[in-house]
């Protein structure tokens, strides 16, 4: 017995042995497993990435740095230009969830009758459609309903879709860069709607396109305003034109120089948030925009209002001051990814027709977007 116990003890001990030289080779695995973690971690940080890389690849194996690196640059082309219509639907979730179950329940084994064109009216308005727009549409549709002879009422939604798509393209208007270089973009709107914010996206969307840009910190009023500025300026790796104590014409006079000695192609100037029920300062700002038009021999080329679309109908009101004081060029409808009134695009569409060139659809530097008709209502629902 107890010579059977120590030929089983016996055979055990030498497989103790290969199995420690298993664990030898188990390290170099896990080192290989751990470093690639590290660098796909940082990739949706795309400001920082490149700097990150490096270092990574300074301290680890050259190898695993080179697999990685295609990785990264497919990622910045889904988000720079493949992943646009993506982007929109991803901004737009909180509209789209919306109206997505509230129209399903509103369609789907219902009978076409009065009592299901209120139910629409009402999901249209609480979505920020506005009463003007709101009208126009069912209107249409009772048209098409009649035009057609369409009895199910499933096919309502592809009519709401159409109809929404005919309202929105005439805004659809981007941003063309022409007349005497450099392009002047002055960006106006009320406090917080996204001006600054959008003012570094934008820089980002020029860049890509080839153009150089020049940064003017018009907000004078704000003690911060520059520095948010100038954090923009650095993310970009763009020149911020500011002064210490500060007359926004100035700054912004003094940059528009300062671009055509270098011959930069676009200068945009933020200003300070303004409401438009406060005169003083849209008297001021209509001020700036004559210095501007004095000292540049072709008048400003843009004046771009940005909205919260969190604001709703507030956003017409303050399109239609907006636009008497200043002459509104175009708008960026910020925020869009924060709210489930997207619907207000419409409104605007139907109000106060103006180019939108831009939606904010995130508070990253490639969450701002050209607007385009069919793409917005194909993310709507
Ligand atoms: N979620 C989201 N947040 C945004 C968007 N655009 C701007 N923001 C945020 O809105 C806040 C205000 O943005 P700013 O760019 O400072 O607004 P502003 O109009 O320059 O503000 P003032 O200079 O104070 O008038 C910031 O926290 C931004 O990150 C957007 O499209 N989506
Ligand atoms: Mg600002």
């Amino acid at each position: 017995m107890l010579e059977f116990l120590k030929k089983i003890i016996n055979k055990a001990s030498p497989e103790k042995k290969p199995a420690a030289k298993k664990e030898v080779v188990k390290k170099p695995v896990k080192k290989t497993s751990s470093a690639p973690k590290k660098i796909v971690a940082k990739v949706p940080n795309l400001p920082k990435k490149k700097k990150a890389l490096k270092t990574e690849s300074s301290i680890k194996s050259p190898p695993k740095v080179l697999i990685k690196k295609p990785l990264e640059i497919k990622e910045e082309k889904k988000s720079g230009f493949f992943g646009l219509a993506d982007k929109i639907k991803k901004g737009l979730t909180k509209t789209r969830e919306k109206l997505t179950t509230e129209l399903t329940s509103l369609f789907t084994g219902k009978k076409i009758d009065e009592a299901l064109f209120e139910e629409l009216e009402t999901i249209l308005l609480t979505s920020d459609v506005g009463i003007s727009a709101t009208t126009y549409l069912l209107d249409s549709i009772r048209a098409s309903i009649k035009k057609n002879k369409i009895e199910n009422a499933d096919e309502i939604k592809g009519l709401l879709k159409e109809k929404l798509i005919e309202l929105l393209t005439p805004i659809q208007n981007p941003l063309v860069l022409k007349g005497t270089s450099p392009f002047v973009i002055m960006v106006v709107g009320v406090n917080g709607a996204g001006k600054t914010t959008t003012i570094g996206k934008l820089t980002k969307i020029f860049l890509d396109d080839n153009k150089s840009v020049l940064i003017a910190a018009g907000d004078t009023f704000r003690a911060a305003a520059t520095e948010q500025l100038e954090v923009w300026g650095e993310r970009n790796n763009v020149h911020v034109i500011s002064q210490a104590s500060g007359d926004p014409s100035a700054v912004i006079f003094d940059a528009i120089n300062s671009a055509k000695a270098k011959n930069i192609d676009i200068v945009i100037a933020d200003t300070a948030g303004r409401l438009p029920t406060q005169k003083h300062l849209i008297d001021e700002i209509t001020k700036i925009k004559r210095v501007i038009n004095k000292c540049h021999l072709e008048a400003l080329h843009e004046i771009l209002l940005v909205l919260d679309a969190n604001t709703g109908q507030n956003a017409i009101s303050q399109l239609k001051i907006f636009n008497e004081a200043l002459g509104i060029t175009g708008l960026a409808l910020t925020k869009l990814d924060g709210t489930a009134k997207g619907g207000v695009i419409a409104a605007i569409a139907k109000e106060q027709p103006t180019p939108l060139r831009y939606v904010g659809v995130g508070e990253s530097i490639d969450d701002l977007k050209v607007f385009n008709a069919q793409e917005y209502v194909d993310a709507l629902f």
